[in-house]
């Protein structure tokens, strides 16, 4: 047989092709004792395997041959993983499954160090910026950038045009063709200066029909058309409108509301199913307060149905737990046993709707063991529990959210410029989980609410301050990782390793592990790619590539031929290969790398 090659620039494994299966009659079916192998090459060369299988019968010799590029830059330096040697030929016999590492050492190589840092975008990012001017809700959302591509315009030419037709017309323009769609006879036109004046100017030129700009189209539905959502600063500054392109919610999330109860009744709250009351023991888990109401708006207000405000979570339920008075307070009884409930181990009320994650905005000062166990036994059923640090402004966070099985959320302030700031009523500590928007200086979270009692209830929306805002933003969040398929136990630890740093670098006690990033969470960000190599259009040609873990500020590149590249960091948010808004991206200026020389970079990521 012909053996394959394997080539790599960087790491190449192989894999199975096929596999074939024999029924042979009166043979006994499928041999156990087969075994696969895999080839990784580091630097560039090829290596033949001989006899080249998907997989090795126990037994079966195998030859491997490094063999070096023929551009003379590279030779062959040794073998590495479960064979370890110097020879360029070897052979082994195969007796489990084998990773062989063939490595290849540049003569007169380059070498790469750099630093990494990410810079976000405050308030909230160039992509989804809401309307922060107005301090009450009315009129319409603003600030949405690059609607079309700038600078290209497409031009409908008149029938039957011929080439000298469309250079005359790119001429008039001062522009240039790139690109042609023969059966609509439209041309794609590069063009200096203002999009717009040359539109108006191209609709006037005899060869031409009309013009438009290269509108820009994204996935649909991720901007919500409630009228009131451009003052949800909140959502934008968390990234949750980038989130909803991944994912909007799933009907059989549910997130029990522990509150003051939740009115369902709200012309803009559809998802409220039936829970329970532990103040008075029975199912009216109707809202006297407003408190619980608001809470319930930032998880799921009714979304995308022209009224009133957006939710976190567009799909799911809402499971309306009753566990704090008209007066809006409550005690270990109510609590514990709505925690029960809630997770659906309260065998005496049993929960037709138990709750992947609940949602507590309350919290008491003083530590608690009936509640800590109740926290335990939801947690040890699969729950996720999350929980306000409280407000009162010290080192302590308050009970439930200091429990360890409890996700604990202080809150940040709207900042006009630079990074949000710990609002100044927001408990912080050692166990703080992370922060989301919570208000403060004037500026609140914006829910829905009502005014007045019974049936003169006036069904409004308003603005609320305080860690309770913040903790639903993070309930609502951790719904939509749960809806995109991603499971419970990996849901905290992704919720900090995603987090926007803030304050001191890192971990602190201010911010815990940072702001909550609701499209790096959702997306289940965990690297930065970074590529030696030069930009082609949306894409980067590669020469030297290498995935670091997010959150790792280093790297280092032993091997670079040399050479003129741009050095990148590329957070590739969907991984698809392509440079678009939402993703983060850093590029060096051209650097020479010199044989023998090690060359330093600084990259700033920042959103694109
Ligand atoms: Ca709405
Ligand atoms: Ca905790
Ligand atoms: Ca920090
Ligand atoms: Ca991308």
């Amino acid at each position: 047989m012909i053996p394959r090659f394997s080539y790599g620039k960087k790491t190449l494994f192989l894999f199975l092709f096929f596999v074939f299966v024999f029924y042979l009659p009166g043979c006994d079916s499928i041999n156990n004792d087969n075994y696969m192998l895999f080839v990784e090459v580091e630097g560039e060369g090829l290596v033949q395997i001989s006899p080249e299988r998907t997989r090795y019968n126990e037994g079966t010799e195998v030859e491997l041959k490094a063999v070096t590029a023929t551009d003379g830059q590279w030779y062959f330096s040794h073998w590495s993983g479960d064979v370890v040697a110097n020879e360029e030929e070897i052979s082994f016999v195969i007796e489990k499954d084998v990773v062989v590492v063939a490595h290849f050492k540049l003569k007169d190589g380059a070498a790469l160090e750099g630093n990494l840092r990410i810079q976000h975008t405050w308030p909230n990012s160039p992509n989804f910026s809401a309307n922060q001017n107005n301090s009450f809700p009315s009129g319409e959302i603003t600030g949405f950038e690059r609607e079309f591509e700038s600078g290209e315009l497409i031009i409908q030419m008149m029938p039957f045009s011929s080439t000298e037709d469309r250079a005359n017309v790119a001429r008039a323009l001062g522009g240039k063709i790139k690109g042609e769609i023969r059966e609509l006879e439209i041309i794609l036109l590069k063009v200096p200066g203002d999009t717009f004046e040359k539109l108006a100017v191209v609709n006037n030129l005899p060869e031409v029909i009309n013009a438009q700009p290269n509108y820009i189209y994204q996935s649909q539905n991720s901007i919500p058309n409630d009228p009131k959502f451009s003052y949800q600063w909140h959502y934008p500054l968390i990234r949750l409108p980038q989130a909803w392109e991944k994912t909007t919610g799933s009907g059989n999330i549910n997130i029990a509301v522990l509150d003051t109860g939740v009115d369902g009744k709200h012309p803009d709250l559809d998802g409220v199913v039936q829970g329970y009351n532990f103040i008075d023991g029975n199912e009216d888990t109707m809202d006297y307060h407003g408190h619980g109401t608001h809470v319930a708006g930032t998880i799921m207000a009714s979304t995308n149905n022209d009224e009133g405000v957006s939710g976190a979570m567009w799909q799911g339920q809402i499971v309306p737990v009753k566990v704090l008075g008209d007066n809006g307070g409550g005690s270990t009884w109510s609590v514990a046993q709505g925690i029960l409930y809630a997770s659906g181990l309260l065998e005496d009320v049993p929960n037709p709707n138990p709750a992947q994650v609940i949602n507590m905005s309350l919290g008491g000062r003083e530590r608690d063991d009936a509640l800590e166990n109740a926290v335990r036994k939801a947690r040890e059923n699969g729950t996720i529990l999350v929980a306000a640090a409280g407000n009162n402004n010290e080192e302590k966070l308050s009970y439930p959210a200091a429990f360890k099985d409890v996700i604990s959320v202080g809150s940040v302030a709207y900042t006009s410029s630079g990074a949000p700031t710990r609002a100044k009523y927001s408990n912080y500590g050692n166990d703080l989980d992370i922060v989301a928007p919570g208000g403060g200086s004037g500026k609140g979270v914006l829910s829905t609410y009502f005014s007045g009692s019974g049936d003169s209830k006036t069904y409004e929306y308003a603005y609320m301050v305080g860690t309770s805002m913040a903790t639903p933003h993070v309930s609502g969040v951790i719904g939509l990782m749960l809806a995109s398929g991603m499971p419970e136990g990996e849901i905290r630890e992704t919720l900090h390793k995603t987090a926007m740093d803030l304050g001191k670098e890192g971990f602190d006690p201010e911010f815990g592990y940072g702001l909550i990033n609701a499209n790096w969470a959702v997306n289940e960000v965990d690297s930065v790619k970074i590529i030696v190599g030069e930009r082609d259009g949306n894409t980067i040609n590669a020469r030297a590539e290498k995935t670091i873990p997010l959150g790792e500020k280093y790297f280092e590149f032993p091997e670079i031929v040399p050479g003129e590249y741009r050095v990148y960091a590329w957070i590739d948010i969907e991984g698809n290969g392509i440079i678009e808004p939402g993703d983060y991206i850093a590029e060096s200026d051209w650097v020479n790398f010199e044989p023998g020389k090690k060359v330093s970079v600084e990259l700033i990521l920042k959103e694109y």
